[in-house]
């Protein structure tokens, strides 16, 4: 995944996605388009970033998901004429493409955002806009409590075909309890996709926890959940695949010491070359 597009959105190239997908094994990319924090509700120019990666991701035959990246707005209803606008716009342009998933809400959060309530009215809003253009690509729907509460989403699931329900973790914050939400999802059907995880604590940061990652890992093959990890970018957090400060011009071709310890971790276990 791409880090916000807003701070580290040049990542999101033919060259970056270009080179995750040789030296990396990478097969998807993931745009994740922040609302606020100087995202999209500040300046929709930050939309020709997710366009860029989409066009990338076609010439290079990999996957791609367009994220509306919900995250300091909790609920997304509250933004939903937005939503309509965004994603009536990008399924119009792409919804041709098999290879083009759409994330419609990354993370619904807030003690008062249920999945009656919020989070499901608002995906059926959104999967009406997205189904006038496109009959058949993937729509992936956030889940209440940063997407963590898949359970509730699966007993109460949204008609119509191929919606996914979107699941996240951080290895050093969660564990065993949520996976145990997720054995709930899938025991009621409910199709899941890891759309955003991290070696780290929730924050994004405070160390790599790599036995936690590799339980969490074991668990997605077991159950055929795919996965995108958070996050491209040399920020210098903990989930950033690049050490601080390195590959300030987003061309790829990094070396072991452009990595950070978690992105040499990812690139072993996208290589296949980790000890399970
Ligand atoms: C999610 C968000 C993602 C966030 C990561 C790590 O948030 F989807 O946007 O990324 O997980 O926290 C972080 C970046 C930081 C940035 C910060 C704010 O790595 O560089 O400063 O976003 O934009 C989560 C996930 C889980 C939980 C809370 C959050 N949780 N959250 O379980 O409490 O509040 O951001």
């Amino acid at each position: 995944s791409s880090h916000g597009l807003q701070w580290y959105g040049k990542y999101a190239n033919e060259n970056v996605i270009g080179w995750l997908r040789d030296d990396w094994n990478s097969q998807i990319w993931r745009s994740a388009m922040y609302l606020t924090e100087g995202g999209y509700l500040n300046s929709k120019a930050i939309k020709t970033k997710v366009i860029d990666s989409v066009e990338a991701a076609i010439k290079l035959g990999v996957y791609v998901i367009v994220d509306w990246h919900v995250l300091g707005n909790g609920d997304p209803m509250v933004h939903l004429e937005q939503s309509k606008e965004f994603f009536d716009e990008m399924s119009k342009k792409y919804g041709s493409y098999p290879n083009v998933l759409w994330e419609i809400c990354n993370e619904p959060n807030g003690d008062k955002v249920t999945w009656e309530g919020n989070i499901k009215p608002y995906a059926e809003e959104i999967v009406k806009v997205i189904r006038a253009n496109d009959p058949d690509n993937i729509i992936i729907v956030g889940t209440p409590r940063w997407s963590q509460r898949v359970d509730l989403a699966s007993k109460n699931q949204i008609k119509g075909d191929n919606i996914m329900y979107t699941l996240h973790f951080y290895a050093g914050s969660h564990g065993k309890a949520n996976r145990k939400l997720v054995k709930t999802a899938l025991k009621n059907g409910a199709a899941l996709f890891c759309t955003e995880w991290g070696t780290t604590k929730e924050s994004g940061d405070g160390g790599v926890f790599e036995k936690e990652t590799k339980e969490w890992l074991n668990f997605l093959e077991r159950n055929n959940i795919s996965w995108t990890n958070w996050a491209v970018n040399n920020k210098g957090e903990d989930s950033g695949i690049l050490a601080f400060g390195k590959d300030k011009d987003a061309k790829g071709g990094w070396t072991d010491k452009d990595l950070s310890p978690d992105g040499k971790f990812l690139r072993k276990i996208l290589r296949n070359e980790l000890d399970k």
